[in-house]
C-alpha cells in the first residue's frame, strides 16, 4: 500500500507538469464514512469528450494514505453505471413500475412548482416534506442550499435521526459535543476496545493504525455479537447480547471500583455526580451482568483487569450499538469509563465516536434558519417515514391522541441523498407510503433505485466527480476541498444547482438563492480560519488544533470554571438533562424493548434478536448495483448459530425465510463460526430487493420504534423467527392466524 501511495502522489506533480490530454484532479469520498478520504482522479481529453479514467487514493493524505476501501476502487464504475440517471423524466407507468418518460428541466421545474404551489394553497406548507439524508458528505451539497429552500417554503421539517441521533444525544448531555483523540494518535494507545464497530468494513483506514499500536505491544479486544473481519487483529473476542452492552459498562465500572483501578484525581476535577453513581455500582457486579449480557463471569473480569490495568487506553466505539431501544443510555455509560480511569489524559485515548463537534462550520449561514420567520412548521422523525406516509397522527408531530382528520396529511414528498425504500425500517409501510396515487413524489438521484422507481419526477443528480464541495469529517481532523474532474454527464445537476434553481421558479427573490458554490464555501469555513484559496493550494489542511489533540485532558479553563458546553461546564455523570429527555439522572440499565428480557413474551413467537451491520461491499444500500462489488459480497445472507440452525432443519447454504409481525424475507443461511452466540442472527447489509428472492431487504422486519434519546433508529432490535423457506410459508400463515385470533 505504502508503495501505491507514493507512486500516486509523485504522478500527481509529473502529470500536472506535463500538460496536455492528461489530468489529474484532486477531491474527497463523498459517502457516509469514518475515512473521508482524499481521492485523485486521472482525467483525459479523447474526441468524445472529457471522461474520468482511473480514481486512486491521495498519498498526500496522512490519514487516509493513499489507498481507497473495496467499494471506492470502483468507484468509476458507479459515475459510468447504466442505470445512472441523466435526464429529467416523469412517470410513464404505475408508482414503483419504473417507467418514465423524458422531460425538460423547464418542464420538470415548472411541474414540480405548480404542484407545490397548489398543494401549499390547499393544504399549506407542511403538506410537503423534505426526505434527506447523507448520500454526499459535502457541507453543500448535504445540507446548504436545499435546507434555505425548504426553511423559505415553511415545508414540514424532517428529524434526521436515521444513523446516530441517539449517540449524539447521548454524547451532548455528557461532554457536550462529539469529541474524541485524534485518530492520527491512535497508535500510542495500549489497550484498544473495538466496541460495536467493524473496522475492516467500515472504516479501513484504523487498521493500519490499529496494526502499529499492536506492533508497539497494544492490546486489542473487540465486543461485538458479530465475530466480523476485524477479528483477526483481536486479542479477545467478546460477544454480548445485542442490546446490552449499557449493562457491560457498568460491570466494568463495578470492578474499576472495586479494585481501586479510578483516576479520582480526574474525576475530582473533570466531572459533576461521581458521588452519587459510586455507590450505585455496588449492584453491578460481573455476577448481576453476565445473565444479561450472556457474557461469562470469568470474561467480563478479564475485561476489566485489562481496562483496569492499562489507562492508557482507547473505546473505539461504532454506532450499531446505538441502533437499540436503548442506545443512548449506552452509549453515555461507554462513554463516561474513560472518566474513571483518567484514560483522557492520553494521546489517542479517550473515548471515539466521532469528532464532528471540532470542525466549527457555520451551518447557519448555510442553511439559513431565518428564513423560517416566524413559523414553526412541525417536525417529522425520519425513522418514521412509513407511518408518516400512511397519515398516523403522531408520526405527523401531533400530540397523542389526535385524531387522523385534524392532521394534515403528506401530499409531497422531496427525496434525496436518500433511498428510503431500501434503508427505511419497516418497509412494507414505507413503500406502501410511496405507492399513495395522492402523493407527489420527487426524487432527485444519481441512480434508478428502488425509491426513484417510485417518483412521479426524477431529477438527475452529479456525482462527486462532477461538482464542487468541501468536506469535515466525522473520524479524523481535516477540512478537504472536491473539486469537480468531469463536466456533469447528461443534464444531471448538483443538489445545490436544483434548489437554485426551484427557488428561482417559486420567485424566491433573497440574495441567498443567488449565491454560488463558491460563496457558499467561504460562508461554510469562515469560522475555521481556511480560506477555500488554501485549501485549492494545499487541498487537505488539518484543523489548527495542538499535536497532542487531547480534548479532555484538563476540562476547567484557566479560571479554574469547567469549559465543556454542558450546564456545569464538566464531564456530567448526574445529568439533569437526561433526567428530563427520560432516562434518568445517573447511568443505568434498561432491557431493549425488543429483546428476549425486554419482551418475553414477543420472544416465545419470535426467539432470534436479528442484527443487519453495514456490509462490506456496500455502503448503506450505495454500491449495492455495482456488478463486481455484488458478486463479492455474494448474495443476501444471514448467519446463524448452529444450535439455532439445527432446531430448525436449516443447513449451510439454504434459503431461508425470516419474518416478524412487520413483514418476511429471504436470505441465504450461512452457518459457521461468526456467530458464537446462539439466538444472534447477522444480517449484512443492504441489499436492494430485486437481490433477494422475496423482493425485499432486511428492512422489512425492522420497526420504527424510536430509541431513548435522540428519536434514534432501533434497526438492530428485531426479533424474528426464522425457518428453511418453504416450511416458512406455512409457518408464517399460522403465525399470522394465530395473531388475528390472539
Ligand atoms: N462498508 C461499509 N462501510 C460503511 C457503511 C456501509 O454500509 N458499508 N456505512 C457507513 C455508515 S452510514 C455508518 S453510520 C458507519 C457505521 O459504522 P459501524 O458503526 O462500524 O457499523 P454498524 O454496521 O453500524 O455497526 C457496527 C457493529 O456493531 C455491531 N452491533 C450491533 N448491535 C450491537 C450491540 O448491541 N452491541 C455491540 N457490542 N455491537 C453491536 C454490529 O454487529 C456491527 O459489527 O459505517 C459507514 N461505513
Ligand atoms: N437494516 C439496516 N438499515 C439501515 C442501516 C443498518 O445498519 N441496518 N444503516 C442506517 C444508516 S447508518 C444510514 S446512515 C442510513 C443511510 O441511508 P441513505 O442515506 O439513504 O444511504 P444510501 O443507501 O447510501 O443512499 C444514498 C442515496 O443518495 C444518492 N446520492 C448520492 N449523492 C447524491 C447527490 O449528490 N445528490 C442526490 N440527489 N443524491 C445523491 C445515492 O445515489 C443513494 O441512492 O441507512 C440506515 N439503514
Ligand atoms: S467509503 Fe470510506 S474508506 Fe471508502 S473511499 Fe470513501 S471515505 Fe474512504
Ligand atoms: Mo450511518
Amino acid at each position: 500500500m505504502a508503495t501505491l501511495a507514493r507512486g500516486a502522489g509523485e504522478r500527481v506533480q509529473r502529470e500536472e507538469g506535463a500538460g496536455g490530454g492528461r489530468r489529474l484532479v484532486r477531491g474527497v469520498c463523498p459517502h457516509d464514512c469514518w475515512d473521508t478520504c482524499s481521492l485523485v482522479t486521472t482525467v483525459e481529453e479523447r474526441a468524445g469528450g472529457i471522461r474520468a479514467v482511473r480514481i486512486e487514493g491521495d498519498a498526500g493524505m496522512p490519514v487516509t494514505r493513499g489507498f481507497l476501501c473495496v467499494k471506492v476502487n470502483h468507484y468509476l464504475e458507479r459515475v459510468y453505471h447504466r442505470e445512472r440517471v441523466l435526464y429529467p423524466l416523469r412517470r410513464a407507468g404505475r408508482k414503483g413500475e419504473g417507467r418514465f418518460e423524458r422531460i425538460s428541466w423547464e418542464e420538470a421545474l415548472e411541474t414540480v412548482v405548480t404542484r407545490f404551489r397548489q398543494i401549499i394553497a390547499e393544504s399549506g406548507p407542511e403538506a410537503i416534506l423534505p426526505y434527506s439524508y447523507a448520500g454526499v458528505m459535502g457541507l453543500l451539497q448535504e445540507a446548504s442550499m436545499d435546507r434555505r429552500f425548504f426553511h423559505r417554503l415553511g415545508a414540514s421539517q424532517l428529524d434526521r435521526t436515521i444513523c446516530s441521533s441517539a449517540a449524539e444525544a447521548a454524547l451532548r448531555l455528557t461532554y457536550g459535543g462529539r469529541l474524541g483523540p485524534d485518530p492520527e494518535e491512535i497508535p500510542e494507545a495500549r489497550l484498544i476496545l473495538l466496541w460495536g464497530v467493524d473496522p475492516a468494513a467500515t472504516n479501513v483506514h484504523m487498521l493500519p493504525l490499529i496494526d502499529e499500536a499492536r506492533r508497539r505491544g497494544a492490546t486489542v479486544v473487540g465486543i461485538d455479537p458479530y465475530r466480523h473481519d476485524t477479528a483477526r487483529r483481536a486479542d479477545l473476542w467478546l460477544q454480548p447480547r445485542p442490546g446490552s452492552d449499557g449493562a457491560l459498562a457498568l460491570a466494568l465500572m463495578h470492578i474499576l471500583v472495586r479494585d481501586g483501578r479510578l483516576d479520582r484525581a480526574y474525576l475530582e476535577r473533570n466531572t459533576v455526580g461521581w458521588e452519587e453513581l459510586e455507590p450505585r455500582l455496588q449492584r453491578t457486579t460481573p455476577a448481576w451482568a453476565a445473565p444479561i449480557t450472556g457474557l461469562e463471569v470469568a470474561e467480563i473480569e478479564e475485561l476489566g483487569r485489562l481496562y483496569g490495568r492499562e489507562p492508557r487506553s482507547l473505546l473505539r466505539a461504532g454506532y450499531g450499538l446505538q441502533r437499540h431501544g436503548n442506545g443512548g443510555q449506552t452509549v453515555r455509560n461507554l462513554s463516561l469509563l474513560p472518566a474513571l480511569t483518567g484514560a483522557w489524559r492520553y494521546p489517542g485515548c479517550g473515548f471515539l465516536l466521532s469528532n464532528s463537534s471540532a470542525f466549527p462550520v457555520d451551518t447557519r449561514a448555510l442553511r439559513r434558519p431565518d428564513l423560517l420567520g416566524d413559523r414553526r412548521p412541525r417536525r417529522i422523525n425520519m425513522v418514521r417515514l412509513g407511518d408518516a406516509l400512511l397519515g398516523d397522527p403522531e408520526a405527523l408531530g401531533a400530540p397523542p391522541g389526535t385524531p387522523r382528520e385534524e392532521v394534515t396529511p403528506l401530499r409531497a414528498l422531496f427525496v434525496y441523498n436518500s433511498n428510503p425504500a431500501a434503508v427505511a425500517p419497516d418497509q412494507e409501510k414505507v413503500l406502501r407510503g410511496l405507492a399513495r396515487e395522492d402523493l407527489f413524489l420527487v426524487v432527485s438521484e444519481l441512480m434508478m433505485t428502488e425509491t426513484a422507481r417510485y417518483a412521479d419526477i426524477l431529477l438527475p443528480a452529479t456525482s462527486q466527480l462532477e461538482q464542487l464541495d468541501v468536506h469535515t469529517s466525522y473520524w479524523h481532523l481535516y477540512v478537504q476541498l472536491n473539486e469537480p474532474a468531469i463536466p456533469p454527464l447528461g443534464e444531471a445537476v448538483p443538489n445545490t444547482e436544483l434548489f437554485r434553481r426551484l427557488a428561482a421558479r417559486m420567485g424566491f427573490d433573497e440574495d441567498c438563492f443567488r449565491e454560488s458554490d463558491e460563496e457558499l464555501i467561504r460562508q461554510a469555513l469562515a469560522p475555521t480560519g481556511i480560506t477555500l484559496e488554501r485549501l485549492r493550494a494545499e487541498h487537505s489542511v488539518r484543523l489548527d488544533l495542538p499535536r497532542p489533540w487531547l480534548p479532555y485532558a484538563d476540562c476547567r479553563g484557566p479560571d479554574g470554571r469547567g469549559r465543556l458546553p454542558t450546564p456545569s461546564g464538566l464531564i456530567e455523570i448526574a445529568s439533569e438533562e437526561a433526567a428530563r429527555a427520560g432516562i434518568g439522572r445517573l447511568p443505568d440499565y434498561t432491557p431493549e424493548a425488543e429483546s428476549p428480557d425486554g419482551d418475553p413474551a414477543l420472544a416465545r413467537r419470535y426467539p432470534l434478536q436479528l442484527v443487519s451491520p453495514a456490509a462490506k461491499h456496500f455502503l448503506n444500500s450505495s454500491f449495492a448495483n455495482v456488478e463486481v462489488l455484488r458478486r463479492n459480497e455474494v448474495r443476501p445472507t444471514v448467519y446463524i448459530h448452529p444450535v439455532d440452525a439445527e432446531a430448525r432443519g436449516i443447513a449451510d447454504g439454504d434459503l431461508v425465510a425470516l419474518w416478524n409481525d412487520r413483514g418476511r424475507v429471504q436470505l441465504w443461511a450461512r452457518v459457521d463460526g461468526r456467530v458464537t452466540r446462539p439466538g444472534v442472527l447477522v444480517s449484512p447489509s443492504l441489499w436492494w430487493h430485486r437481490d433477494s428472492p422475496g423482493g425485499r431487504n432486511v428492512n422489512a422486519l425492522t420497526s420504527q420504534r424510536v430509541a431513548d434519546l435522540g428519536g434514534g433508529a432501533t434497526f438492530h432490535g428485531t426479533m424474528v423467527e426464522a425457518a428453511p423457506a418453504e416450511v416458512a410459508v406455512t409457518a408464517a400463515r399460522h403465525e399470522l392466524l394465530g395473531a388475528r385470533r390472539g
